[in-house]
């Protein structure tokens, strides 16, 4: 019998074996509540989908570099891996030599996979920087307003995401959880770099026993799990703000805020009063008011205010409000809110930001660090925020704002990708498309014939986690997992550091992207730094053979004290927030001092941007949420994925009601427009949504109907083909993918098949020849 063997996922530990060609999996025996995630697997290991071979662009093959204006709709050639690594070597050398590092763009945004070593990021940017460096990119698509704006306001993003409210707190003490944008369960099953115990649902079960309760503000009334036995307020889309002002509105006027606690603590409160109370704008936010813009009734928000005044109220944003237009607003208006409550700091009361959006969210901090490859020095200093990639691509020089600053975009001649999928991440696809014909080269690492993958003009196949052995762990997570090989490379698939060290030694710097080490060698180098800081604990440090033998490790956590919240409130003067002020920033002059329209001294309201289908009153909604089924992309082509689908397509939520005005029924094809694009996707009714309100998740993979059209449609049902391309504002510039509007209409005759999961052709083959096996 083959013995089942560790292992670590995004989603979940778990142990696994080869079964007569089968990768059979089990749940980590301590996982309360494993991932049905897990069941995307099997399908790394035999799917048509793995890249197999190195491979290239024919229209950059003939007439390289360059020669662009086929990428994304050419034929891929097959090529030997010293073929392959000896265009990316010259390439690469052509560009560093004539236009140094500031002409390439290793930003390489994504989530990759699990692992310390064999972290694509980390390999990617270790590798670039041996080169002389790259434009790196800055923020996240998660969090892009939030890490911005916190800062100015709050304190440094780490602290209020990771170090401020437990679920052990929660459990204990809070008496009413209101939850802007919720905690969908489904979000807590995925930690980046692993969570190999899924508890959320058993501390919010607890917590509901115990007598607190869940408000759950959220268009969609299934972003609580049951065990929260949450009271659902259906939210317009994009006007938590409204709301949370509204609220303010209450417990100002019926004097329920905490005034000592804003006089000791806060600074610039009786500027946003004024606001507030329509002092220095005339218009007052009062219940009514918000009512009017939000849908939730004056009495209710009245109601809701009292409560929070009352009870030990913990106020919760999630990361989906500020990846909308003006997303910086929630962020810190849910501060203000919070604020004016003046329980921040006290156990289970005050503020936290995402909460439930990631499994080890809420989770105690670990008391020693982790693994963590050296990426080495980044001698370039340009940036850009991550989601500005196809305004880079496609205004070369061209000024923007951020964060106070006056930039320019650098010119790109060559992207690197490797761990990202930005044809699932962007949005605006066929923007994108346009941006990805610009630059003379891109070279993507995948597992997976990926959109992305198929944009590039070299495409070099990587191994999963499963065909290598890796270090798994995890902020907030207690578990070390020897994470060891489970399966053969598939095809000729190699690891993204075995790639980088060809590349380095045709380049002549392998010594120093290698240091001389096999990835074994690095695998117990690195373990080292865990080891070391057990031994400086007093705690139990096996050696890196003993702890590979046992295959996992449980290291200690930090007591939850509260935080940097608690110490500030015991203390400010001794423990001043990291803030310019020390304090918490209901005005910041620095972000007034920048000047810009969309983001003032204090928070408010601001319609969103003008969209033109908003203006049309049959435009519906479009919640572009993640995705219960998989993580972002990845393993799309996974069983647990593809049960999801409806004749291979994904599935839109629309309301009963939505669905009867459009004719349209159960599984009826639907198509989704707008001024940017359209997609297909397969109608499922229901009542969890708002009225007015459609959710397509994200991660189907991009599938054009016609990939040499300007503007091609998307029959797989990518919402990215319909979202705006437009920062959040011009101090953070973050991604605004979240919410966009539509015109939904029943796709009449027979829809066209998707193919997308057919096997890869290649130029070369005969017609019957395809890369990889046959579809299962
Ligand atoms: N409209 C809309 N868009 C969104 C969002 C939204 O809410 N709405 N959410 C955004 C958010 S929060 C995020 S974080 C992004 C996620 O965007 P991404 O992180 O780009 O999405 P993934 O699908 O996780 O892409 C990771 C890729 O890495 C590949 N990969 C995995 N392991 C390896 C490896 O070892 N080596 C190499 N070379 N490749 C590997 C996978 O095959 C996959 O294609 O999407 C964003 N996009
Ligand atoms: N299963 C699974 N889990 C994941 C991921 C995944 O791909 N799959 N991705 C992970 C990543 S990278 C991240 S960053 C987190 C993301 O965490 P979030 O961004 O918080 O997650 P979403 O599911 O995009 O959004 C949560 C909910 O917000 C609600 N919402 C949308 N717009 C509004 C609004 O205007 N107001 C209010 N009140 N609610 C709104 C939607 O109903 C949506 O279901 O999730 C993580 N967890
Ligand atoms: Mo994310």
């Amino acid at each position: 019998m083959t013995p089942f063997r560790p292992h670590s996922s995004h989603w979940g530990a778990f142990s696994g074996r080869l079964l007569d060609g089968v990768l059979d999996i089990r749940p980590h025996a301590g996982d309360p509540h494993p991932s049905p995630l897990l069941g995307n697997l099997p399908a790394s290991a035999d799917s048509p989908m793995r890249i197999r071979r190195p491979a290239v662009r024919r229209g950059w093959l003939e007439g390289r570099p360059g020669n662009a204006a086929a990428r994304g709709a050419d034929d891929f050639v097959e090529v030997e891996w010293d073929t392959a690594l000896a265009l990316v070597a010259d390439e690469l050398s052509r560009v560093y030599g004539t236009h140094g590092p500031q002409a390439v763009f290793g930003g390489s945004y994504g989530w990759a996979s699990a692992g310390r070593f064999h972290h694509a990021q980390s390999q990617v940017h270790r590798f670039l920087n041996t080169l002389g460096g790259y434009v790196k990119s800055v923020n996240t698509y998660s969090s892009g307003a939030a890490m911005v704006i916190m800062p100015h306001v709050l304190g440094p993003y780490d602290h209020v995401e990771r170090k401020s409210v437990t679920w052990d707190a929660i459990a204990r003490s809070s008496g009413l959880v209101v939850a802007f944008g919720g905690m969908a369960i489904k979000n807590a099953d995925v930690h980046g770099g692993g969570n190999s115990a899924h508890i959320v649902r058993d501390r919010i079960a607890g917590a509901s026993a115990r007598g607190c309760r869940f408000i759950l503000v959220s268009p969609l009334r299934d972003d609580f799990p049951p065990e929260a036995n949450g009271e659902w307020l259906s939210i317009v889309p994009g006007t938590d703000v409204a709301l949370m002002l509204g609220l303010a509105h209450v417990l100002a006027t019926e004097h329920l805020h905490d005034s000592a606690f804003l006089e000791r603590y806060t600074v610039g409160f009786p500027d946003f009063e004024a606001y507030l109370t329509g002092a220095s704008d005339g218009v007052a936010k009062t219940a009514e008011w918000a009512a009017a813009l939000c849908g939730i009734d004056a009495q209710t928000i009245r109601t809701l205010a009292r409560d929070m005044a009352q009870l030990r109220t913990l106020v919760t944003v999630s990361h989906s409000l500020q990846r909308a237009d003006h997303g910086e607003q929630p962020v810190w208006m849910g501060i203000v809110l919070a604020a004016m409550l003046g329980q921040m700091g006290l156990d289970g009361g005050g503020y936290s930001y995402s909460l439930g959006a990631l499994g080890n969210t809420g989770k105690h901090d670990l008391a020693v660090p982790l693994p963590t490859l050296d990426q080495f020095r980044n001698p370039v200093a340009d940036f850009i925020p991550v989601a500005r990639i196809a305004d880079m691509l496609l205004q070369p020089g061209a000024p923007y704002a951020y964060n106070g600053q006056a930039r320019r975009y650098p010119e790109i001649r060559l992207v690197y990708w490797a761990g990202g999928n930005p044809f699932h991440h962007h949005q605006d696809l066929n923007r994108l498309r346009a941006a990805f014909r610009r630059p003379e080269t891109i070279i993507v690492h995948e597992t997976a014939w990926t959109a992305s993958a198929r944009h590039a003009d070299i495409v070099l196949p990587a191994t999963t986690t499963l065909e290598r052995d890796d270090i798994g762990a995890a902020s907030g997570d207690p578990l070390m997992i020897a994470m060891k090989q489970l399966i053969d490379p598939v095809g000729e698939a190699r690891d993204d550091y075995a790639i980088f060290s060809g590349l380095a030694r045709r380049l002549g710097t392998e010594e120093a992207f290698t240091e001389n080490r096999s990835a074994r060698d690095w695998l117990a180098l690195l373990y080292e730094t865990t080891r070391k800081a057990l031994v400086a604990g007093g705690h139990e440090a096996p050696d890196f053979d003993t702890f590979w033998a046992r295959g996992e490790l449980v290291l200690p956590l930090k007591p939850d004290t509260g935080g940097p919240a608690r110490a500030f409130r015991e203390n400010p003067d001794a423990f001043p927030l990291a803030t310019p002020s020390g304090r918490i920033e209901i005005f910041s002059d620095v972000i007034d001092s920048f000047g810009y329209a969309d983001c003032r001294g204090h928070p408010r309201w601001y319609p969103p941007h003008a969209e033109p289908a908003a203006a049309d009153p049959a435009s519906l909604y479009l919640v572009c949420n993640q995705p219960q089924q998989r993580l972002h992309s990845q393993l799309d082509y996974g069983a647990v994925s593809r049960a999801a689908k409806i004749d291979g397509r994904e599935a839109l939520r629309i309301h009963p009601d939505d669905a009867a005005a459009r004719g349209i029924r159960d599984g009826d094809v639907v198509r989704l427009s707008n001024a940017r694009g359209s997609c297909l996707a397969a109608a499922v009714l229901s009542e969890a949504l708002r009225p007015g309100v459609l959710q397509l998740a994200t991660g189907a993979w991009f599938e054009p109907d016609d990939p040499t059209a300007e503007t091609a449609t998307c029959i797989h049902g990518n919402p990215n083909i319909l979202t705006r391309d437009i920062g959040t504002s011009q101090l953070a510039q973050g991604s605004t993918g979240q919410l966009t509007r539509v015109q939904a209409t029943r796709l009449d005759g027979p829809p066209p098949p998707v193919r997308i999961f057919e096997p890869m052709r290649f130029a070369g083959d005969g017609e019957d020849m395809v890369a990889g096996r046959e579809q299962g």
